[in-house]
């Protein structure tokens, strides 16, 4: 899944891609170095964010999705809002990639019910501006796990159907650098749960803090594409469903490499 953010401010491409020319070009280039899927957002998450309203949401993206969907591309549309979902969905979406898990938006579990998209349920305990207090567990991959199968049921019985679910542990939303170590680790206990499992870990600070050339200074997110492609190979080793990210090629590479290997183990 390649990362398409129509925003002025995402930590990591905020601004490059808020022109409509610029968005498809890049989403065409992601298409053609072999993603399958191309996510389109319109609202910063990063720590700290400041929410935009609706509208500007919507007319950052439904240009993008309809654009992109008329030219068979899949499009996901990574949005908190039901309203915003339902007008990308009639633009074309075919994914919603809702990060709060339908938790940001009472309407948007009805949205899902009443279409044929997909939706991704993402682990969230709060707005981007105040998560990082919110990064409190007993036990992370427990606690993660277990706050992620009740927004399942809640999403089956809003009516969506359980083969419409994605689950993603939400790297770096209210987690410390440690917790994300830990759910990267055990990334196959979210597997095991039976759902495909999305994720999401690309240029993330936790990388640019293992990175760092003191303490003081983390890696920018712009080196951290190697280290986006070792996470990325470690989560379909544990059986992810998907990756987000934002440098395919090296996605892509990864992906060749892991399933040329599986392709010889299983013919021992
Ligand atoms: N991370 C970001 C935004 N959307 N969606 C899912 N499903 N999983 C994630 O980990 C995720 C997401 C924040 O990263 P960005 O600012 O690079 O888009």
């Amino acid at each position: 899944m390649g990362i398409l953010n129509v925003t002025p401010d995402s930590f990591s491409d905020g601004g490059r891609y808020l022109g409509y020319d610029d968005a498809i070009s890049h989403a065409l280039k992601m298409t053609a170095d072999g993603a399958d899927i191309i996510d389109v957002g319109g609202e910063s998450t990063r720590p700290g964010a400041q929410r935009v309203d609706a509208a500007t949401e919507i007319d950052r993206v439904v240009p993008v999705v309809e654009a992109l969907s008329s030219r068979g591309v899949t499009v996901s549309v990574d949005t908190m809002r039901a309203a915003v979902a339902r007008a990308a969905i009639d633009a074309g979406a075919r994914i919603v990639n809702d990060v709060s898990g339908g938790l940001a938006d009472p309407d948007m579990a009805s949205v899902l019910a009443s279409s044929s998209a997909t939706w991704i349920l993402m682990h969230w305990r709060g707005h981007s501006a105040d998560m990082q207090k919110l990064a409190h567990y007993d036990d992370v991959v427990a606690d993660v796990k277990a706050e992620l199968e009740d927004r399942v049921e809640a999403a089956t019985e809003a009516g969506v159907d359980a083969d419409r679910l994605v689950i993603d542990p939400g790297i770096g939303f209210a987690k410390t650098a440690e917790h994300n170590w830990t759910l990267q680790a055990h990334l196959a206990e979210f597997v095991a749960l039976g759902y495909p499992v999305l994720f999401g870990s690309s240029r993330k600070s936790y990388l640019g803090r293992l990175l760092a050339e003191s303490d003081e200074k983390a890696r920018p997110p712009a080196g951290r594409d190697v280290a986006t492609a070792a996470t990325s190979l470690l989560a379909f080793e544990a059986g992810a469903w998907g990756v987000r990210v934002h440098d395919i090629q090296s996605t892509f590479d990864v992906r060749a490499v892991w399933n040329r290997t599986r392709a010889e183990s299983a013919d021992d």
